[in-house]
């Protein structure tokens, strides 16, 4: 796309990215391939020189990971991204390129189940170490950091607690104190319609591409997004060698398709789940709901300094044993008890036993994780229609 940098957010959701097609097809072709046709073999040392437009293995490249790369380096204002097979795929790709054994990772402590459970509970076999802090507050980073530190990585807001981290205030910390650490932001709740991290001062986005950017429920994806140099590492050395977690062409079609209406979506989705947490809010059953829209919710003021909007997931605890929770989020109709988010339809979850049950009991205290909470991923059905659902089942 001509003048890409000076374009808004939806022109550049639908049309970044996008190659003029030799066949005239207006959305991108699914290259469904898995390798490419040489001219010839190479020779004398000049490989690849058969393969004129760079392609030579999907797990290397391929035109349609190319087009939804471009689109997401786009929307995340960074310079290149790099697809792969899942979140958990991403994530795990950027931190083995980057850390070798006797470096270490600050993290913060309430993280999706598996990226903490990746850094807690794995990485030590391999001599790395982690260790897990409450970024709110600036102290506990600044004490954390040492010479060994290579990665500081959090989310925001926070899965499942939509704890809410100020961005700019932590990459500026690390930074000053080493500006080779690379500061990580996962900004799979958010989505780059909402916020940011490059701009705010991030060296590195990753992303469950499963979630909003898809946002039809129907694909496990992931991106790393960030400087040329680096998201060439990940593909030559992190897909290519380490982990092998490569898109498919079929879901890099699927979330490309997803993407053009990001903005839409995302904006329904925090319509839908301001008009859900202000009712659960004035509800008797509920005792403390999770929503950082909420001028009295910790990190209101950061969010909204840092968010477009407050996003589209609430979490709750209610006045009720578990038992009582189960089954009253059991007798739910419209809503789906699933685990995933940012889809279409309401998701309604209890951490402690589904996404964060690689967190112990301990470890689930230690990042506010609620035993009882109930996580609420607010989809785009009527809101009305989402509230009389949680209404029936309510006890008054
Ligand atoms: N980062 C965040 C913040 C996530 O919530 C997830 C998945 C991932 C990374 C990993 O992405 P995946 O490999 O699944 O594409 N979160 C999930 C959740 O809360 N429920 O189910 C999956």
């Amino acid at each position: 796309m001509k003048n890409e940098h000076h374009r808004g957010f939806a022109t550049r959701q639908i049309h970044a990215g996008k190659e003029k097609n030799p066949k005239g097809a207006l959305s991108t072709p699914i290259y469904q391939t898995s390798t490419f046709e040489f001219d010839s073999v190479a020779h004398g040392g000049a490989c690849f020189a058969g393969e004129e437009h760079g392609y030579i293995y999907t797990r290397l490249g391929n035109p349609s990971l190319e087009a939804v790369e471009k689109k997401v380096a786009s929307l995340e204002g960074g310079h290149a991204a790099l697809a792969a097979a899942s979140g958990m795929g991403a994530i795990s790709t950027v931190l083995w390129t980057l850390l070798s054994s006797g470096d270490e990772v600050v993290a913060d402590e309430t993280l999706y189940g598996c990226t903490f459970s990746l850094l807690a509970h794995q990485f030590g076999r391999f001599g790395i170490t982690a260790t897990f802090h409450d970024f709110t507050n600036p102290d506990n980073l600044n004490a954390a950091l040492s010479e060994k530190t290579k990665i500081v990585y959090f989310e925001t807001p926070c899965n499942p607690t939509l704890k809410i981290v100020d961005i700019k205030a932590i990459a500026d910390a690390v930074h000053t104190y080493n500006p080779e650490i690379k500061v990580i932001v996962d900004n799979t709740f958010s989505s780059p319609y909402l916020q940011t991290p490059l701009a705010l001062g991030a060296d590195i986005v990753v992303h469950s591409a499963t979630k909003y950017l898809n946002g039809h429920g129907d694909v496990i994806g992931g991106f790393i997004v960030g400087d040329e140099n680096l998201i060439e590492c990940c593909r030559e050395i992190g897909v290519k060698d380490l982990t092998g977690a490569a898109l498919s062409p079929f879901n890099a079609f699927l979330i490309e398709r997803g993407l053009k209406t990001l903005d839409i979506r995302m904006e329904k989705h925090c319509s839908n789940a301001e008009k859900l947490a202000g009712y659960l809010r004035g509800h008797p059953a509920v005792t403390r709901i999770y929503y950082p829209g909420f001028e009295d919710f910790p990190g209101h003021e950061i969010a909204k300094k840092q968010m477009r909007r407050f996003g589209g997931m609430i979490a709750v605890e209610f006045a009720m044993s578990r038992e009582e929770t189960a089954a009253a989020i059991n007798n739910l109709e419209l809503c789906t008890i699933a685990v995933s988010l940012g889809d279409a339809e309401t998701l309604v979850e209890q951490p402690a036993t589904m996404t964060h049950s690689a967190y112990n009991a301990d470890e689930l205290k230690a990042a506010g994780i609620p035993e009882s909470l109930v996580r609420i991923s607010v989809g785009l059905e009527d809101a009305e229609d989402i509230i009389a659902d949680f209404d029936r089942v309510l006890p008054t």
